[in-house]
């Protein structure tokens, strides 16, 4: 009887204390070698992660080590050929088959036996790809909204540096986390390691990828979810996306349903950008960026549906997940999505395009839009959604129909380049498992259902790049602007149209194009050149007679070619930032793309911003643009290279002014962070600034960053900016603690308190933690821990005697 109690005593204790070391304690998140999502659980209060980055090569198996067999060991590995089975002189006791020639792949098989699944990618390309741990892309990271987020980034490559740009999230006072090489901090030396440690404050569907050189083309990208908290989610979210059907089922299983697409490419991305950068004449008599198609003629650019142009490089392939199929006849595995019937899943979908925009469906189904870049609007269904470069969609599959007539179904991603059959990306949605999906027969058992659209009954695609399809398509466009925000702000959050007009800087128009007789990527005649010290991470700078802080200013745009230079763009710059003030000072920006018929897909990094106006070119009876948007016109110089962009009246356009209320925006323009201009036309945004710090603005098409059209927006007087922790700018591993960061935030201070602490004498780094803090800190973590533990026996305690009297008090009955 009283040995009985012990154990019962003793296992509520272990219990408790587990549940304690939950709440307090930091996850150490498990990311296996391949395991495509590594999940964090709500309870716990830091989440801590490993990201390994490595080449690897496609059609390879490799021979896996390390405990559990977490990590792969360079050099040893299988290649497979082209129908996916290893040929029989490379096979080997570790990586073997029973029988490689009549044994498809399906992950198990290698797993079992410690090698890694062979990535097959398109199917066709033998190339290296840059691997996180061990795939393209990385695992999608998923944490709880208000977690503080602990990332090692370990960069195992051989002459590359990287960084990560944690797309999205605003690093609100941690602007040297955001993750931009040569910006918010140096890149990852070969060899070395760094820790981003940020606070997840916001919710929804992010990604992160690399920010150095083209390297997210190579693969080098992976989603990022920040949940709800459930009861918000419940309570809050719920009744407003699902409002007819409160009981039924809604799975929201990011670790399954985030879906990555990319167009792929054929040879390694710094081919590419090497070629499109030296206006490569490869042909004779080829025009000036000319590369050679699959075929190995010169590429002629292809016309999108509304007659705008696409990029100088050819479409090769593409991927959903890392896997795709050069051309439809391709024999190589997809990537399959599995659902059951009666629910409701949401699904999260990233664009993590190279270069073009994709328009994404699900044969047989309906797609519930409900956020974009992690702000809720107003559901809307759809068939189609336009998703270009760096854009998220989140979108809930009704899966209840019970007349589907299928059991899988194709995800389709194409891009808008007027071709026939359509240039495609593939994956598949399976209500089995896919049991019943043979990949070696080319998945032919899957029958077309790609949705009806008839000019009684149009389809509805959201978010298209131009003003509407031709008439006569049977596809009617949702313009952004016609969604419906589900939390606008509050009154005094949203920004004021005109800004104040004693602000200067707080109005931009800005114009991304290829001007000049180069071709140049330029933003007004500017094309970006990346300082040599990341401006974040420099308070010395400031004070130092050497600095350089925007080159622009030295360089005048000329007849005959832009300027390349450091181009920094100052907003509220002459204000002074209180970061107690629930109001900041409002910034409206004009991106246009007024030279050339391009789309771009501009990504502001540290805000999301409201889509105040979209305004579009002349378009003909065919639905092709002729001529630019009529509100705006520019003043160019030499060979049509335009540098100040305007409004044509010398005011905004009645359309815009439409979307003003009491001179502020109206609360129902829904929030982004990075947003389509369509080629010709442009789109108005506007934020608060409420965000000291150095962040990035570009083009999210890679090669057109690459190339230089981006700037560095400079929020405030840099003196007002949070101080870089210490060792952030030395060479090699940048390592810290979370309890080091947290106690580095409380200190708070910003350039110009480091400055004067060590009066005005340039260093290298920020200011240095404060010893006697970190010891009264760790006094007060300990004291807490002893209190919570006391809580706890004596909780116990009053349990067990609780139980005592009872057991007395039924012995006497
Ligand atoms: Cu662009």
């Amino acid at each position: 009887e009283r040995r009985k109690r012990e154990r019962e005593m003793s296992a509520v204790l272990l219990l408790l204390a587990s549940l304690l070391f939950q709440l307090v304690a930091a996850e150490v998140v498990s990311c296996p070698d391949q395991q495509s999502y590594c999940n964090c659980s709500s309870t716990a209060s830091v989440c801590e992660f490993i990201l390994r980055i490595e080449y690897r090569h496609t059609f390879t198996s490799y021979k896996l080590f390390g405990s559990n067999n977490q990590q792969s060991f360079d050099g040893e590995g299988y290649f497979l050929n082209r129908s996916g089975y290893i040929p029989t002189v490379q096979q080997d006791g570790d990586c073997n088959f029973d029988d490689p020639r009549t044994r498809p792949f399906t992950g198990s098989d290698f797993t079992r036996r410690g090698c890694s699944v062979p990535m097959t990618v398109d199917g066709v390309n033998y190339r290296a790809i840059i691997a996180i741990n061990g795939q393209i892309p990385g695992p999608t990271l998923v944490v709880t909204s208000g977690q503080t987020v602990h990332i090692r980034v370990v960069n195992s490559l051989v002459s590359q540096s990287v960084s990560i740009h944690w797309h999205g999230l605003f690093q609100k006072d941690t602007p040297w986390m955001d993750g931009v090489g040569f910006v918010s901090h140096p890149p990852i030396d070969p060899g070395s390691s760094f820790d981003y440690i940020f606070t997840a404050g916001q919710s929804g569907t992010y990604w992160y990828h690399s920010h150095v050189g083209s390297e997210r083309a190579d693969g080098l990208f992976g989603g990022l979810v920040l949940r709800d908290p459930d009861t918000f989610f419940e309570q809050v979210v719920r009744p407003q996306i699902l409002p007819e059907d409160s009981s039924s089922i809604l799975v929201d299983s990011p670790e399954l349903h985030t879906i990555t697409v990319i167009d792929w490419m054929r040879e390694h991305p710094n081919d590419m950008f090497v070629k499109m950068n030296d206006s490569l004449f490869f042909f004779p008599d080829a025009p000036v960026s000319t590369v050679p198609d699959r075929s190995n003629t010169p590429h002629e650019e292809s016309d999108l549906i509304d007659g705008t142009g696409t990029s100088a490089v050819p479409y090769w392939s593409g991927l959903i997940n890392g896997r795709g199929r050069f051309d439809s006849n391709t024999l190589a595995p997809l990537s399959v999505f599995s659902v059951e019937s009666n629910r409701y899943y949401r699904f999260r979908l990233v664009g993590s395009n190279a270069m073009l925009a994709f328009n994404f469906s699900i044969d047989g189904h309906t797609l519930r839009a409900i956020a974009s870049d992690g702000s809720y609007y107003q559901p809307r269904d759809v068939e189609y959604i336009v998703i270009h470069s760096g854009e998220r969609y989140d979108f809930i599959l009704n899966t209840t129909n019970p007349n589907r007539g299928q059991t899988n179904f194709w995800i389709r991603a194409e891009t808008l380049v007027d071709t026939s059959p359509r240039q495609s990306v593939l994956a598949v949605l399976s209500y089995t498992n896919g049991n019943d999906l043979d990949w070696r027969n080319g998945y032919s058992n899957i029958p077309d259902a790609r949705p009806t659209c008839t000019s009684a009954s149009p389809c509805r695609v959201l978010n298209c790049p131009f003003q509407q399809y031709p008439a006569g398509s049977a596809l009617t466009c949702i313009s952004l602007m016609n969604l419906s925000s589900l939390f606008p702000p509050p009154t005094n959050k949203l920004p004021k149209f005109p800004p104040s007009s004693s602000c200067p800087d707080c109005i931009h128009f800005l114009n991304f194009g290829f001007d000049g007789p180069r071709d140049d990527s330029f933003i007004n005649g500017k094309s970006l050149q990346l300082p040599n010290t990341a401006y974040a991470t420099n308070c010395a700078q400031y004070t130092s007679s050497k600095s350089i802080i925007n080159t622009c200013d030295r360089c005048t745009v000329n007849t005959t070619s832009g300027c390349r230079c450091i181009h920094v763009i100052p907003i509220a710059n002459a204000a002074t930032f209180d970061p107690n003030s629930d109001e900041h000072e409002s910034i409206i920006m004009i991106f246009s793309s007024l030279n050339s018929p391009d789309t771009h897909p501009i990504h502001l990094h540290g805000h999301n911003f409201q889509i105040l106006y979209t305004g579009y070119g002349t378009y003909d009876s065919n639905g092709k643009v002729t001529s630019p948007s009529t509100d705006l016109v520019c003043d160019t110089v030499g060979n049509n290279i335009c540098v100040t962009p305007r409004w044509a009246n010398g005011t905004p356009p009645a359309g815009l002014m439409a979307r003003v209320s009491n001179g502020r925006v109206i609360g129902s323009a829904i929030s982004k962070d990075t947003v389509m201009v369509p080629g010709y036309g442009y789109v108005v945004i506007a934020l608060q600034a409420d965000n000291p710090g150095y962040w990035f603005l570009h083009c999210h098409i890679e090669f057109h960053q690459a190339l230089g059209m981006a700037a560095i927006v400079q929020e405030y007087d840099p003196l007002q900016h949070k101080a870089p922790p210490p060792n952030i700018n030395n060479h090699g591993s940048f390592q810290w603690s979370v309890e080091e960061f947290k106690q580095f935030q409380d200190d708070g201070s910003t350039c110009a308190d480091s400055i004067a602490s060590t009066g005005g004498a340039p260093t290298t780094g920020g200011i240095s933690l404060s010893q006697t803090k970190f010891g009264v800190m760790i006094g007060v973590i300990v004291l807490l821990f002893i209190v919570v533990v006391v809580m706890a026996i004596v909780s116990c305690a009053y349990f067990v005697y609780r139980r005592k009297v009872t057991t007395r008090h039924e012995r006497f009955r």
